[in-house]
């Protein structure tokens, strides 16, 4: 029946099914596939088409992808860009074709505001300066050295930019944090441990591991337990995501604190584009709530953890 259309209209009243094209990054994560879980189920719910395209964390098939929902004609493009730049070109094409692109998770660098309606997601700078607060306070009045190894995210993402710069803008207050070793684990369980092993090999002393994501900490976890020291108490860890696996790390005593990074963003993604192709006002940018859990509290919070 036309007219009404119901929950899959587009707002325009013409009853259209809206049709989205989605570029996501990968599946490298627990907080990814979640963030993927969230998309799909929101589109559902609804009533929206969704053309879904998983890129190996590589720009390459993002691009791609982009490229192959411009052909289909669809309504509107969603995409966590998997590094922020190298986009303009691509984006350029989706504005020569009127389709309105919606940028989630992460973002891009473009100069050209005018190739992206809207940017939902976390402020990943805010995750690291929290990051950094929470390990300025837990060495609140000491002066000895603390060597700290970062496991940072993948090259050349908004996370990994951006976590690193919010928290070294923090500790760098304070003479006494040293960053001794700072390597990508490319947000996976396997380079977390790997870069770790890495780590234990060459750093005389680790005090405080800062990990981007959950992840790589979790992997990191088995290293330093098979270097035959224990996570958490020898090697302070502070992680990003808040990832069921790691609450029941942090339960354990194994991770001290995890700033949340909230993947659940579907049905915010999926109201903004039914806005952005209704052709009304949305903000430029949309900002994720999310807190900080710390190792008192990992075991109350598990149950109710989504993700
Ligand atoms: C952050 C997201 C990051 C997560 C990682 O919003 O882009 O990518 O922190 C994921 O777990 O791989």
């Amino acid at each position: 029946s036309g007219g009404s259309g119901g929950s899959s209209a587009d707002g325009t009243g013409s009853g259209h099914k809206l049709t989205v094209g989605f570029s996501q990054v990968g599946a490298e994560s627990g907080w990814r596939t979640a963030n993927t879980k969230s998309v799909q189920d929101a589109a559902k719910k609804a009533g929206i088409t969704l053309k879904f395209s998983d890129a190996q964390q590589k720009q390459e098939n993002q691009i791609k992808a982009i490229r192959s929902f411009i052909q289909q004609k669809v309504d509107v493009i969603a995409f966590s860009p998997v590094v922020e730049s190298g986009w303009d070109t691509v984006l350029k094409e989706a504005k020569d074709a009127k389709i309105p692109v919606v940028l989630t998770d992460r973002a891009v660098d473009s100069k050209d505001e005018s190739l992206y309606a809207s940017f939902l997601g976390s402020d990943f700078v805010e995750e690291g300066k929290r990051a950094g607060d929470w390990l300025v306070k837990q060495y609140q009045g000491k002066t000895d050295a603390v060597n700290i190894v970062e496991l940072q995210g993948t090259t050349g993402s908004a996370p990994a930019n951006d976590r690193k710069a919010g928290f070294t803008d923090v500790i760098k207050a304070d003479s006494k944090f040293k960053i001794v070793a700072s390597q990508t684990g490319d947000f996976t369980r396997a380079k977390g441990k790997e870069v770790m092993q890495a780590f234990l090999k060459s750093q005389p002393k680790i005090d405080v591991l800062y990990a981007h994501n959950d992840d790589m900490a979790l992997g990191a976890i088995q290293a330093i337990e098979e270097a035959g020291k224990k996570p958490g108490t020898d090697i302070k860890i502070i992680s990003v995501d808040g990832v069921k696996d790691a609450f029941t790390a942090m339960s354990q005593g194994k991770i001290n604190v995890d700033v949340e990074c909230n993947p659940l963003l579907g049905d915010q993604l999926m109201d903004l584009i039914k806005k952005v192709k209704a052709g009304e006002q949305v903000p430029r940018r949309i900002k994720t709530e999310e807190g900080v859990f710390t190792q008192d509290q990992a075991a109350a919070a598990l149950p109710n953890r989504q993700y």
